[in-house]
């Protein structure tokens, strides 16, 4: 994958980038089909997308499947964490994933909720987020959405008490809707405020939630290496709806490149 260096510029001033077709249209299907099977949906049958609850982002709680590792070990993923924070040391967050069907009743869902996942003032270096796309996704369903002109102005950022904008706080700022195609992968810097939209369309959004960050300690090594071979979630998600413990299937099989992504060997 090659990062410009337009890129890097529109990751520091816009807050985020998409690039397009990163990840073959074969390693996204195969979480598609894994998430039809876990929810229980029918892509053609639109009564079929309701069946489990999953909250406004849609949140599938799979973490360890073999096909979330093939997409978190495609090497253009890694290349490009790895160009953005200028070092190649670089762990995947043990993400998930996120089925989002039409919004039966839009208008008793008007917020976007925008939001920080972590206190501005806490991020004191580059820390960076990801959503893959695994269909093609238009503004309107359900997409990952932003305010780079709230970004561009740290000094209201850096006053805020808590994660959570208002539509006071938003009011005069346009929410960016930011529709790719399958396999397109948004990165954007944890300070941009976001979230994902209310799906207006009629057909469901489904993504991969993936990041990168530079190796961390030996602890947090072991930790990550348990959870792999025990299929089990990160413990701060362990008691979302539907989680499994541990989860369905088989260890996941990994590359070269997967193993250091994990930890299991070091860079
Ligand atoms: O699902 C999305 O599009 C946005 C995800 C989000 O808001 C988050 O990761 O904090």
């Amino acid at each position: 994958m090659n990062i410009t260096r337009q890129h890097q510029y529109s990751l520091a001033t816009e807050g985020y980038i998409v690039l397009p077709g990163i990840v073959p249209q074969a390693l996204c299907s195969d979480v598609v089909k894994l998430i039809m099977s876990f929810t229980g949906a029918d892509q053609t049958k639109p009564d079929s997308w309701y069946k489990k609850d999953l909250g406004h982002n849609g949140i599938v709680p799979i973490h360890q499947h073999q096909a979330i590792w093939d997409i978190r070990q495609h090497p253009s993923i890694h290349q490009a964490f790895a160009k953005l924070l200028a070092t190649e040391k670089l762990w995947v967050r043990l993400d998930r994933l996120s089925f989002k069907p039409p919004q039966r009743q839009p208008e008793a869902f008007d917020k976007s909720n925008i939001h920080l996942d972590f206190p501005y003032q806490k991020i004191t270096s580059l820390r960076l987020q990801g959503i893959l796309y695994l269909t093609d996704t238009e503004e309107s369903q359900g997409a990952f959405c932003c305010v780079p002109e709230l970004f561009k102005q740290p000094e209201v950022l850096k006053q805020k008490k808590d994660l959570w904008f208002s539509d006071e706080e938003l009011e005069g700022y346009e929410i960016k809707n930011v529709a790719a195609t399958a396999g397109s992968l948004i990165i954007w810097d944890s300070r941009l405020p976001h979230s994902g939209n209310i799906n207006t369309s009629d057909q469901p959004r489904l993504a991969q939630y993936i990041s990168m960050c530079p190796e961390d300690s030996e602890e947090s090594r072991a930790s990550r290496i348990a959870l792999w071979q025990a299929r089990r979630a990160p413990e701060k998600w362990r008691n979302m709806p539907y989680q499994q413990d541990p989860e369905d299937g088989e260890v996941a099989k990994l590359t070269e490149l997967g193993q250091k992504l994990l930890g299991l060997t070091r860079w």
